[in-house]
C-alpha cells in the first residue's frame, strides 16, 4: 500500500496467492448453480461453520439483510444492539425493504445484550404488537473495540431464543477473529444460532463477498432473496477462488493482526492527548482529548500529512484497524506519525 491505511480491514487488497488462484479459478453459471468454485466455497462455509448449507453473496450487508428478510415477515420484529451494524450502517435495509421493525436494546462494553433486557423485549401474544421473530448479535462487535462475544454467552441467548420460539442471527462479519482470539472453533461459537454471515474482505483480504450460513431450507429461502435482490451472480469462482485462499491460508494469521493492534494500542497510550482502552482483536479505538490543543480534524489531516489514514466517527473518536497489509515498519511509521503531529 501506498500510504498505512489503517481506516478499515475492508481497504485490503488480496495477495499474490489469491490473484493467482483468481486468474486460474474454474467457473461457471453460479444462477444455475454451475459454478465449482462456488461451489467449493460454499461447501468449506458449510463445514467450518457447522451449518448445512452456505451460500456466497456479494457483501456482509446482503447477507445481513437476507437473513433477517428470511427470518421476519413484515412488521415483525427484530431485537438487537443499538449500536449494531445492520442497524447504523446497512441503510435501514431490514425496514425499508422487509417492513422489519428494530427493536434496539443497549449494548453493553463488552458487545453483549443483557439477556434480563432481551426477555423484557420480547412480546407478549397481543394484536397491539408487532410479533418478535428474531434476536441478532455481532461477533466481533464492531463499534465496542473489536470486542468477541463467547460461545458462552452466545450459548445462552440461543437457549432464550428457543424458549421462546424465535431465531438467532449472528453478524459475523469478523467472527474468523473472535475465533482466533478466543480460540473457539468457529462450528462451536455459532452452534447456537440459526444463521451467521461472514465476509472474506475484510481481515482475511479477499476483495469481494461473503457467506451466509444456515439450514437447508434457510439457505434456499435465502436464494431465492439474492435473486430478488440482485445478487445472484454469474462466474464468481473468480472471486469465490479468493475466498478459498481467504479461508486456507488467512484465517490462523488474524493472531498477528490482534498483537499488532495491543502493541498499537500501547504505543498510542503513552501520547498525553489521547485515551485508549485496551483492544481486543484488530480493531483500535481511542479518543482525542478535547483539552488537547487540536481538533479531530486536525488531527486526522496531520497523520494523513504523514501518510497515515486512520478513521474518525465523532469530533473526538478514532478507529485504526489493523490487517495483513500493516506489518511492524507500518506501526513504527504510524507512531512517529502521531509523535510529529501531537508533539510537533
Ligand atoms: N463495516 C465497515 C463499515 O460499514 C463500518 C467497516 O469498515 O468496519 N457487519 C459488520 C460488523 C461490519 O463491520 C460490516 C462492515 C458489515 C457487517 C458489512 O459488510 P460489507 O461492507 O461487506 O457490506
Amino acid at each position: 500500500m501506498n500510504t498505512i491505511d489503517m481506516r478499515s480491514d475492508t481497504v485490503t487488497w488480496p495477495t499474490e496467492a489469491m490473484r493467482t488462484a483468481m486468474a486460474q479459478a474454474e467457473v461457471g453459471d453460479d444462477v444455475y448453480g454451475d459454478d465449482p468454485t462456488i461451489n467449493r466455497l460454499q461447501a468449506m462455509s458449510t463445514e467450518r461453520s457447522g451449518k448445512a448449507a452456505a451460500l456466497f453473496v456479494p457483501s456482509g450487508t446482503m447477507g445481513n439483510l437476507i437473513a433477517f428478510l428470511v427470518h421476519c415477515q413484515r412488521g415483525d420484529e427484530a431485537i438487537l444492539g443499538d449500536l449494531a451494524h445492520p442497524f447504523l450502517y446497512e441503510g435501514g435495509g431490514m425496514a425499508a425493504l422487509g417492513g422489519v421493525q428494530p427493536r434496539t436494546l443497549p449494548t453493553a462494553p463488552d458487545g453483549t445484550l443483557a439477556l434480563e433486557d432481551i426477555q423484557a423485549a420480547i412480546r407478549a401474544d397481543d394484536p397491539h404488537y408487532p410479533i418478535t421473530r428474531l434476536i441478532a448479535l455481532e461477533n466481533t462487535h464492531n463499534r465496542r473495540n473489536g470486542v468477541p462475544l463467547t460461545k458462552a454467552y452466545i450459548d445462552e441467548v440461543g437457549q432464550l431464543a428457543k424458549q421462546h420460539d424465535l431465531k438467532l442471527h449472528i453478524d459475523g462479519a469478523r467472527i474468523f477473529n473472535a475465533a482466533v482470539a478466543l480460540g473457539t472453533p468457529l462450528a462451536e461459537l455459532v452452534a447456537a444460532a440459526d444463521s451467521v454471515t461472514f465476509c472474506l474482505s475484510k481481515g482475511l483480504c479477499a476483495p469481494v463477498g461473503s457467506l451466509l450460513c444456515g439450514s437447508e431450507d434457510f439457505i434456499a429461502r435465502a436464494l431465492r432473496l439474492r435473486k430478488q435482490l440482485g445478487g445472484g451472480m454469474r462466474q464468481a469462482g473468480i472471486l469465490a477462488a479468493a475466498g478459498i485462499v481467504a479461508l486456507e491460508e488467512m484465517v490462523e494469521r488474524l493472531a498477528e493482526d490482534h498483537a499488532r493492534a495491543a502493541a498499537l494500542a500501547e504505543g498510542l497510550a503513552a501520547f498525553e492527548a489521547l485515551s485508549v482502552p485496551t483492544p481486543h482483536t484488530n480493531i483500535v479505538r481511542f479518543e482525542l482529548n478535547p483539552q488537547a490543543g487540536l481538533s479531530g480534524e486536525d488531527l486526522l489531516a496531520g497523520l494523513a500529512a504523514e501518510g497515515v489514514k486512520i478513521g474518525m466517527g465523532g469530533p473526538w473518536g478514532f478507529r485504526a484497524v489493523t490487517h495483513y497489509w500493516i506489518d511492524d515498519a507500518a506501526l513504527e511509521q504510524t507512531l512517529a506519525a502521531f509523535s510529529k503531529v501531537l508533539q510537533g
